[in-house]
């Protein structure tokens, strides 16, 4: 477990170095809007999907770099929170613990910065993985696939359909396979990509992701509905999170812990094919159960 932890401090310590070495520097102009993609780049947060990036990277032979596409995720991903926090969306006042972009700056400016983090997701693949046209392909295929409107955008659409009302299970499977599941499998095959893995693999690494997906939003809904901390930083102050449906109220707190100890052992048997070594794989789904926030 310490041998766990220690490797991912490593790697969040090495992701938070490598935002400001990939993004735009602070100040270039229009330095507005630089500002606010750092501002939300800079934030903080567990950096779970750059790392997945990196750790199913090596897990195979191919030692090229994976730490641009890690940033393109984690540049994706913020962007995502970003525009979910917007008066329209979620009108959420606080994000990773600080204002939300549109507090912070202005409206105008965080749907921008949000636009611009989307984009430049792209062109990092772009630039840094170009030497090998195939590899590069699937990388913006990948992420394309899973930012559009069948899966992250197709998840929210359907989230604010719901709004006000209870949802179907097959509802909220729906939106927190494509919300939250989604990024982070996609993650785990972009890592797979680079480091060379073939289509079983990648198949392996796509569904250990599902598993840890859909575990981590069990544990996000258990954390809201049991801890006030444990929400401090997320996205409180948020007009649509009062009333949602979440597994916990659908199949209360007990039986909720049990599907999410279930995903978790399932993740950590689908380990057990996949080539390398998988301990961090292993100790990274037990961790997700165990978090705190
Ligand atoms: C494009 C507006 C828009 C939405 C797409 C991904 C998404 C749908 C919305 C983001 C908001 C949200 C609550 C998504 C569910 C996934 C989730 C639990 C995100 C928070 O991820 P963490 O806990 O955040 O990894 P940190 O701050 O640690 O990176």
């Amino acid at each position: 477990m310490i041998e766990f932890k220690e490797k991912l401090r490593t790697y969040q310590s090495e992701i938070e170095s490598a935002v400001d070495q990939y993004l735009p520097a602070e100040g270039t102009r229009p330095s507005r809007i630089h500002d606010a993609m750092l501002y939300s780049m800079r934030a903080g947060g567990k950096r779970l999907r750059p790392v997945l990036v990196l750790a199913a990277s090596e897990l195979f032979e191919n030692t090229s770099d994976a730490m641009p596409a890690a940033i393109a995720v984690e540049s994706l991903h913020t962007y995502s929170l970003i525009h979910d926090d917007l008066p329209s969306i979620d009108n959420a006042d606080l994000r990773r613990g600080s204002p939300t972009s549109h507090k912070q700056f202005d409206e105008a400016t965080a749907v921008l910065a949000g636009d611009a983090l989307l984009t430049y997701a792209f062109q990092l693949l772009a630039r840094h993985y170009s030497d090998q046209p195939e590899v590069c392909a699937k990388l913006v295929g990948e992420l394309g696939e899973t930012a559009g409107s069948e899966k992250l955008i197709g998840g929210q659409m359907e989230d604010i359909l719901g709004e006000g009302a209870p949802l179907s299970e097959d509802t909220l499977n729906f939106i927190h396979l494509n919300k939250t599941s989604a990024l982070i499998e996609c993650s785990l095959v972009m890592g797979g990509v680079i480091g060379g893995a073939n289509q079983e693999q990648i198949d392996a690494l796509r569904a250990y992701g599902r598993e840890i997906g859909i575990a981590f939003q069990i544990i996000d809904d258990i954390l809201d509905a049991t801890s006030d901390e444990a929400t401090m930083g997320k996205s409180i102050g948020s007009d649509a999170e009062l009333d949602k449906t979440t597994y916990v109220k659908l199949h209360g707190l007990e039986k909720s812990r049990e599907f999410a100890a279930s995903r978790t052992q399932k993740a950590i048997e689908i380990c057990s094919t996949l080539p390398g070594e998988t301990d961090f794989l292993v100790g990274l789904a037990s961790y997700l159960e165990n978090r705190l926030n």
